[in-house]
């Protein structure tokens, strides 16, 4: 038996919110989730820019009290600091290299050398906060290096690592200028976690690469340090959504969808609008359908719900303005005065809607181009009503696809393929629905989000 209740320390870039109901972030309703059963501290930024920055007062905010109360700590950034680490080597380095979008990415050594101030300060004042026991639990792209300055500061803590976005093969990841660096910066992690097989074989890859020798399925010994490099794949709390489904709330949006529908079917997607997420060629696809199936002429309505992210972006921009004239055009040429073919908005929905408005939609379309899991396609399942349930329409790119393979798997870089797929998901009859909706609801129900925290843990307390 392990130590019970060694302190769990959470590292991410923004904190909370620890109520579920606000906007999107797969990220923080998994970190909310994973703390309240739990407790204990998450770090990171306030999402405030200040003069001081990083070297400004650590603000607290306590919750609950006991063995289960969590303490938020923030520390605000100063602009260069943002622009640098958080728009600059984060957002237009890390997270195309790591969707494998090579072409996107847009390097200055400024932004790198921010990057790293930034996470070895955030380390530092971490450092001061933790006791030898805390398990500290980093998150995501923005803190690759994060141990690697803990360890400078004399932390002898575990120290593990989660992945929120894909890891792509060695000559992918090669691509970043002093990859080697980097490299050796994550190996100072004892654990490191991934969404899928692929990724934790791609990491490995890249630690044999590098002399590494792996010593079983999950692990791996390198310039002197064992690391453990496994899948993760994330999780919701599957039960809890179902709920959320049928509550007042979601009753009321899947009523108001229905109205408006009027007996035709609605196909939804939900994401925060990023190039990842395969929009425009999503909606091609639509489009696709209606060219190619046109018996769904007036039978069938798109709804895309994407809230806007990283809005100062200039990328993110230009693909709202291009969902604005594909929708446009696709609803121009096949629309009709009682029948809109896309409807497409940018303002986000409470979580109880949103589950209501998955329940009511016969297709989910989740077809990113690259995605480290994605949790829509869980959200949407866990929303469907057992006795009458939709079909998911996934990417077999996104993460989900290796454990979600009951769902229609598309390719969506073809429109054809992506039509093909709704059309297989529309007409498919109520018992494979129901097959397939048994299926996969079993795997969410039993690997659900406290699983996926258990067994994170369970690997960092070693
Ligand atoms: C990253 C990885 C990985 C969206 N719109 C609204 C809303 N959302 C919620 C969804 C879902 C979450 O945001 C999005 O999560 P995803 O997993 O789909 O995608 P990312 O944000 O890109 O998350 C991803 C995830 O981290 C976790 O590891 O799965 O691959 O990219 O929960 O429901 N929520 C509300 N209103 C909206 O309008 N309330």
């Amino acid at each position: 038996m392990s130590e019970p209740n060694r302190r769990l320390v959470v590292v991410s870039n923004r904190v909370g919110p620890l109520v579920s109901g606000g906007k999107a972030g797969g990220l923080a309703v998994a970190m909310a989730d994973a703390l309240k059963e739990r407790g204990g501290l998450w770090f990171g930024w306030s999402g405030e820019l200040s003069d001081s920055g990083t070297w400004g007062p650590v603000n607290r905010d306590v919750h609950g009290s006991g063995s289960t109360a969590i303490t938020l700590a923030t520390l605000d950034m100063t602009e260069e600091d943002h622009s640098q680490f958080y728009e600059g080597y984060a957002n237009r380095v890390l997270w195309p290299l790591l969707h494998y979008r090579t072409d996107l990415i847009d390097y200055d050594p400024k932004d790198e050398d921010g990057y790293k101030r930034v996470n070895q300060r955030f380390a530092t004042r971490l450092a001061s906060m933790v006791g030898p026991d805390d398990l500290i639990w980093v998150q995501d792209y923005h803190y690759l290096t994060f141990a690697q300055q803990l360890r400078m500061a004399e932390a002898s803590n575990r120290i593990g690592f989660f992945l929120h976005i894909p890891f792509p093969p060695p000559d992918v990841f090669n691509v970043l200028p002093r990859a080697d660096d980097m490299l050796r910066a994550l190996l100072a992690y004892d654990v490191l976690g991934f969404q899928t097989q692929g990724d934790a074989e791609n990491m490995i890859a890249l630690m044999l690469a590098e002399g590494g020798e792996r010593t079983s399925l999950t692990t791996v010994r390198i310039m002197g340090r064992d690391l453990t490099v496994k899948a993760f794949p994330i999780a919701i709390d599957a039960q809890s959504f179902a709920e959320l489904a049928t509550t007042e709330d979601a009753q009321i949006a899947q009523a108001r969808a229905e109205r408006l529908l009027n007996g035709r079917q609605q196909i939804i997607g939900v994401d925060r609008i990023d190039y990842s997420k395969g929009l425009p060629e999503r909606f091609k696809g639509f489009k696709k359908l209606l060219e190619d199936y046109p018996e769904n002429s007036g039978r069938v309505s798109f709804l895309q719900i994407a809230p806007p992210s990283r809005g100062t972006l200039d990328a993110y921009a230009r693909i709202r303005e291009e969902l604005e004239q594909i929708s446009g055009h696709v609803n121009g040429r096949f629309g009709d005065i009682d029948w809109v073919p896309i409807r497409f908005t940018t303002r986000g929905q409470p979580r109880s809607a949103l589950a209501g408005l998955y329940r009511a939609s016969r297709v989910g379309l989740v077809t990113p181009l690259r995605d480290g899991m994605n949790l829509v396609a869980k959200e949407y399942v866990a929303a469907q009503d057992p006795n009458d349930p939709g079909v998911l329409v996934l990417s077999q790119f996104a993460g989900a696809a290796e454990q979600m393979t009951q769902a229609v798997i598309t390719n969506p870089y073809s429109d054809g393929d992506v039509a093909e797929a709704i059309q297989t998901a529309l007409r498919m009859d109520k018992s494979e629905r129901i097959d397939r909706y048994q299926a996969l609801m079993e795997m969410l129900v039993e690997n659900d989000v406290n699983a996926w925290r258990r067994t994170y843990l369970q690997a960092l307390e070693g």
